[in-house]
């Protein structure tokens, strides 16, 4: 057993609490790994509100992540002690029917189908204070050691800096699939991108090295679009600045509609908007983002006879252990540039300060360093 630090969600709505906890030794199939780096994404705020589905407290949230293994359970034969990784939220089994699909990175054998909050066996390897801790998605980053089934995990390059590539465990990897994988952009094309945090952008810099020829970023903050562009965004617009609906101003710009759109907000009015905002027979536009558990949306079914494209994307479509390693070795040829996404660096005892910086607008992505 391992006595170490971590940010403890005790009930929702309340700061994090940095405490000493106890993580067990990894059983059969697990990993347990040192965390070097942790992104703060919006889902661990949806978690700290008390708005993530099924979620239980006390938990450590976190899902953001990379590290170095430092003891392996039994049968783990993917990975030893020493490794550098970076940690799954969506893992890949192998062997489940959709990760058999090559189309599909939707794991079976995740935390989506059984409890979020316990490892596989319905168990924790977290407690504090005499008290259990459930596990977040699996992966729970906000600590300085965590136990994580070895299929969610991957390993990668030696040379790989772990404060940047921790952003490759959700938000850059959802944003720039969601535009190589789900969208698959074409050369020469227009997009239009609805939000630009740290997804939002990501999926800018997806489209940009698909070859698209417009990209138009969309954002009621301004103070976006300095990064946008540096990123690969021609145009930049707010709705604000127009009386007319967005998806007209943007049919407009365009002709008769984007060749992709891409919602990555999470409103219900920039999700239809997004859909509208696409041509209306080979217009393709990706849902990224999510609405509050319980909501609903209501469009004109019109939108989609004349042969639209909605699609929704799950982790940017990677298949996680496969192509997280590959996506690394691509960063580290400069194929793209997410450091820029970094906006602040924290050291891990200051991450309800991360916390209000995200609230505030203030920062794209902070990295916690431990
Ligand atoms: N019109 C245009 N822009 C808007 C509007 C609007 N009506 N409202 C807000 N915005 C802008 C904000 O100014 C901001 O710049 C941007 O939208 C949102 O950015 P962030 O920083 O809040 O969000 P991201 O990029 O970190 O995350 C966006 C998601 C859509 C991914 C997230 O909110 C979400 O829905 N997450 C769940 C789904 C998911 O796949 N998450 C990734 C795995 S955890
Ligand atoms: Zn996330």
């Amino acid at each position: 057993v391992i006595r170490c630090r971590a940010a403890v969600a005790w009930a929702p709505g309340k700061p994090l609490s940095v405490e000493e906890v106890e993580v067990a030794p990894p059983k059969a199939g697990e990993v347990r790994i040192q965390l070097v780096a942790a992104g703060i994404c919006c889902t661990d705020d949806h978690l700290l509100q008390g708005s993530f589905p099924k979620a239980e407290f006390p938990v450590i949230p976190g899902h953001e992540g990379a590290g170095i293994v430092e003891s392996i359970g039994e049968g783990v034969t993917s990975m030893k002690p020493g490794d550098k990784v970076i940690l799954l939220c969506v893992p890949q089994c192998g062997e489940c029917s959709f990760c058999r699909n090559p189309e599909s990175n939707f794991c079976q054998k995740s935390h989506f189908s059984e409890s979020q909050n316990l490892l596989p066996d319905k168990t924790s390897r977290f407690s504090c204070k005499g008290k259990q801790i459930h596990h977040f998605l699996w992966v729970s980053t906000f600590s300085e050691y965590t136990v994580v089934p070895e299929y969610a995990v991957a390993k990668i390059d030696a040379a790989a800096p772990l404060d940047k590539v921790c952003l490759f465990g959700c938000g850059f990897s959802t944003g720039y699939g969601a535009a190589i994988n789900t969208a698959k952009v074409k050369p020469g094309s227009t997009c239009a991108v609805f939000g630009l945090g740290g997804v939002g952008l990501s999926v800018v810099m997806g489209c940009k090295v698909a070859g698209a020829s417009r990209i138009i970023a969309v954002d009621i903050n301004k103070d976006k679009f300095a990064k946008a562009k540096q990123l690969g965004a021609t145009d930049c617009i707010n709705p604000r600045d127009f009386t007319k609906p967005i998806q007209e101003v943007l049919t407009e710009m365009t002709g008769q509609g984007v060749d992709y759109s891409f919602e990555v907000i999470g409103h219900a009015d920039t999700m239809v908007a997004a859909l509208a905002s696409c041509n209306m027979s080979t217009g393709v536009c990706v849902m990224v983002g999510e609405l509050d558990s319980g909501s609903e949306i209501s469009i004109d079914p019109t939108l989609l006879l004349t042969g639209r494209t909605w699609k929704g994307s799950v982790l940017g479509g990677w298949k996680m252990r496969e192509c997280i390693p590959k996506l690394v070795s691509s960063y580290l040829e400069k194929k793209f540039n997410p450091d820029l996404l970094i906006t602040h660096t924290l050291p891990f005892a200051k991450v309800n300060e991360g916390f209000e910086l995200l609230r505030a607008g203030k920062s794209i992505r902070t990295v916690l360093l431990f």
